[in-house]
């Protein structure tokens, strides 16, 4: 699957950059693009950044700092160069202004006509994302006429009781998700990234990476042409008519055991080559469910809907997609896979996929689901909305009481002569 990126204000923009990098890594290790663009162009070809704060976009290592590939937005006026100051209205107001900008830019240097999708990145939190992307994706969309997603970066759990943040949070969240053009919005909730042995000083660059690395093999898979490395495919369109809605990803990994060398006595009791003793067998299928269950425990939000002590994901579609090498990807696993999707994810239309080959000592699973419904994700975008309403309200009320007493204050001052 072929890709435009457009990541819009700091974080969306940082994770765009490490989009890039993971397609260097994929490019050099794989021979495969991921992003539009022929052979002989950079990997950068259709990755862009936007930003109403030139100092933001210093900091990007891989996509280029020209004005083909960097967008910077209110340069005619007031926010020259800064950033919105943490409120979205101004993201999104200068997204509006400088739209014809943002879509002569990635139509002369995206090669969008080869994109199979696009795909446009924020944070929730801030004021350049959170307020742009909305509008981005509907120029996007209405301009190109493409299969485009949000993926919205949602706040630190420490980062709730700030009531900016709350509220660009909430708005973000209404636009894309209730008033926007996206075909789908992956939700990236920051607080599941975090490890538990993360530094208290937040490792973006870790994070970031653990995003881009969600979409790897999903992005590869169908691009594959190396018929060693082709299984059960999984094309761009596969993915394309499960898309839709608020969507949660997550990739789980575990390690293949290397296979011990015979030493001198074992050697006696090898087993044969043609046949797997079942005892591998059994360890191969252990493996794959244990992965399957990282997956789920690590997707991108959590989604999972309790019921009477039992735990199931209420989504229109989970697609499945199984990474690992030829012997370990028997069909016997795959039913599991499938199964076990099957029954979390009760009613849901599936899709799966087999990626053999490619990594010798990793079992990994990517997990998508799509249009989701009831559960723990509508919970938190529920959560995020009733914040924002009480900290507007909260607001106000402060505002009102700061005006009654300057009022008292004032009557006292009118008492004075005028200077
Ligand atoms: N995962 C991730 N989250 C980030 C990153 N940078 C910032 N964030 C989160 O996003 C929030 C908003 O920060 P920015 O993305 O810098 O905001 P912005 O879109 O540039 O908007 P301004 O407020 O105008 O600077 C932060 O409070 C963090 O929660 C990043 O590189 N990766
Ligand atoms: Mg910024």
């Amino acid at each position: 699957m072929k890709l435009i990126v457009v990541g819009a204000g700091q974080g969306g923009s940082n994770i765009a950059d490490e989009f890039v990098s993971m397609g260097e890594w994929v490019w050099k290790n794989r021979g495969i693009r991921i992003f539009t663009g022929s052979d002989e162009d950079p990997i950068s070809t259709g990755v862009f950044a936007i930003n109403l704060g030139a100092g933001d976009l210093y900091g990007l290592k891989h996509i280029p700092q020209t004005s083909d590939h960097t967008i910077l937005m209110g340069n005619s006026d007031e926010f020259r160069g800064r950033g919105a100051g943490k409120i979205n209205a101004n993201g999104a107001e200068q997204a509006r202004k400088d739209s014809k900008k943002i879509i002569s830019t990635i139509r002369d240097s995206g090669d969008v006509s080869t994109a199979d999708a696009i795909l446009v990145i924020a944070t929730a939190a801030g004021g350049t994302g959170s307020g742009s992307i909305g509008v981005i994706v509907d120029e996007l969309k209405q301009n190109f006429n493409k299969p485009v997603y949000a993926m919205v970066v949602l706040p630190f759990a420490y980062q709730y009781d700030d009531p900016d943040t709350m509220m660009n949070t909430g708005t973000c969240l209404k636009r894309v998700l209730e008033n926007s053009l996206a075909d789908a919005v992956f939700l990236m909730d920051n607080q599941k990234f975090v490890r538990s042995n993360d530094t208290t000083s937040t490792n973006y660059g870790e994070i970031n990476t653990r995003i881009a690395q969600s979409f790897m093999d999903i992005l590869c898979v169908g691009e594959e042409n190396d018929q060693r490395f082709v299984g059960e495919v999984l094309d761009a369109n596969d993915v394309i008519t499960m898309l839709h809605g608020p969507s949660a990803i997550g990739v789980g990994q575990g390690s293949i055991p290397t296979k011990q060398q015979p030493g001198f006595f074992n050697k006696f009791y090898q087993k044969s080559d043609t046949a797997d003793h079942f005892s591998d067998s059994k360890a191969q299928m252990e493996r794959a469910k244990n992965v399957l269950n990282r997956t789920l425990a690590d997707l991108s939000i959590d989604c999972e809907h309790q019921e009477e002590s039992s735990t199931s994901y209420d989504a229109q579609y989970v697609l499945g997609l199984f990474s690992a090498p030829c012997e370990e990807t028997t069909q016997e696993i795959i039913e599991m896979m499938d199964s076990n999707l099957a029954e979390q994810v009760p009613g849901a239309g599936r899709r799966k996929g087999t990626y053999p080959g490619r990594t010798s000592e990793t079992v990994s699973i990517t997990v998508i689901m799509s249009n989701l419904g009831k559960g723990a994700a509508m919970d938190k975008v529920e959560f995020f909305y009733r914040s924002a309403v009480d900290a507007i309200a909260a607001k106000e009320d402060q505002q009102d009481a700061r005006n009654q007493l300057w009022n008292q204050t004032n009557r006292v001052a009118a008492q004075l002569p005028n200077l």
